[in-house]
């Protein structure tokens, strides 16, 4: 029997939820993601701004520029994950399997629980009505027979909407739409393709699969898959998480060697303590630096035996950091670290030194004085440096942009 997903996600959530708890916000160009004269980006647009132009991800100054009158709000991320509680609390009501995927995303496989409602899609309807009536959200809904037909769906149907694919016509209901709608192609895979001549979907599912797999390695087979409507990932609820993350932007750009190694050493301590949360050592370290002319880089390293300290992520961070650097390219605007690879402790543990041991228990007993009495109680040397830099507050320190992990 075919399966029946649904795909979730919430209609400009950030902007929304600011506007559930202020009607006069209502019907207008409003925008989160910082103030005006800031140097942050777009986080949330509402679709009366987005009329404009306007897009998550895009400079302050330029939306301010195409739409004068929009409402700007700095935004406050507790208040997006206290709703995105609720929200996903809402789902677990409807199924159990449940797989979100961001704060304001989710995926649902019904298997039979549609019945209670009559048919899946009346169960999408009362999922909409809930949200709209307990959080005051709109949700728009995809559902098909897998997960990727399920997510275009939804994103096709926005906002406030509810598209139902029916088993068998996935390849058809893929095929007219451009290619960027097909997740999995950003801006360069999507580039490629139109130089190809590719611009549908449906143009894409009727390429020979090893042609992409040469242009695009095994992420091209994927991607004739997708196109094809196939995609057999099951929805997993969440064990852990798979990557841990933190970044910043500053408010000016730098080369400052010092200033760039304490923002980096402050986001390693974020990040190491995270995982020690989580009780789980991860293998990879990942360094995000994006430039003044926005040009983004990442880079990699993997460890020979995984971590949990803030000291071992930091140090990797440093020499990819020193690495990049000395190519002497423009000053940083943004700088950002991150874990992945996330093994099982108890596999790990009796491999560790003695010395990665006392680290570990060093960074635990600091762990447990900054849940008492905040972040900043305790400092390292370097972190000290940000003082100047950024304005302290319970938590930690105030980056410029919210340090969303996803
Ligand atoms: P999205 O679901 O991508 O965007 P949205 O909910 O604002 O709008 P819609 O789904 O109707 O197209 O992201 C969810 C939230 O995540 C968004 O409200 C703000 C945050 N976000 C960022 O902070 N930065 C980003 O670049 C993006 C894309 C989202
Ligand atoms: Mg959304």
């Amino acid at each position: 029997m075919a399966r029946r997903i649904m795909h979730i996600d919430l209609d400009a959530f950030f902007v929304s939820v600011e506007q559930a708890e202020n009607p006069e916000l209502q019907g207008k160009p409003v925008v989160v993601g910082g103030r005006p004269e800031g140097r942050g980006v777009v986080a949330s647009a509402s679709y009366e701004a987005r009329a404009f132009g306007l897009h998550a991800g895009m400079p302050l100054t330029t939306a301010t520029r195409l739409c004068p009158q929009a409402i700007f709000i700095e935004g406050s991320f507790a208040k997006y994950r206290d709703a995105s509680q609720r929200f996903m609390a809402i789902l677990a009501d409807f199924s159990p399997f449940l797989e979100p995927v961001s704060l304001d995303e989710a995926y649902l496989d019904v298997i039979g629980f549609e019945s209670i409602y009559g048919s899946i899609h009346q169960m999408a309807a009362k999922i909409k009505q809930r949200i709209k009536n307990e959080l005051g959200l709109c949700a728009s809904v995809g559902i098909a027979s897998c997960k990727v037909v399920a997510k275009v769906a939804a994103e096709l149907s926005k906002p406030d909407g509810l598209l139902e694919v029916a088993a068998g016509k996935e390849r058809s209901f893929l095929a007219p739409l451009p290619i960027a709608k097909l997740p999995g192609i950003g801006k360069k895979t999507g580039r490629i393709l139109n130089g190809l001549g590719i611009n549908t979907i449906g143009k894409l599912s009727t390429m020979p699969p090893s042609a992409l797999k040469s242009h695009f390695g095994a992420s091209g087979e994927l991607l004739w898959r997708y196109a094809n409507g196939i995609d057999d990932r099951e929805v997993e609820p969440p064990g852990a998480a798979k990557s841990i993350s933190r970044e910043t932007t500053f408010g000016k750009d730098t080369r400052d060697h010092r200033q760039l190694q304490a923002t980096l050493r402050y986001l390693s301590e974020r990040v190491g303590a995270e995982l020690r949360q989580q009780g789980k050592p991860a293998r990879c370290v990942t360094l995000k630096l994006r430039y003044a002319d926005f040009t983004t880089i990442t880079r990699r390293h993997t460890l020979k035996q995984a971590t949990n300290t803030d000291q071992t992520i930091f140090d990797t961070g440093v020499k990819l950091l020193k690495r990049e650097l000395s190519l002497g390219k423009q000053p940083v605007r943004l700088i950002g670290i991150g874990v992945s690879s996330l093994v099982e402790l108890g596999r790990q543990l009796d491999m560790m030194d003695s010395s990665a041991q006392r680290q570990e228990q060093l960074n635990r007993a600091i762990d447990r004085i900054r849940n008492k009495y905040g972040f900043t109680a305790i400092q390292t040397g370097r972190t000290l440096l940000l003082k100047d830099i950024f304005p302290e507050n319970e938590g930690g320190y105030t980056l410029h942009t919210p340090s969303l992990s996803r």
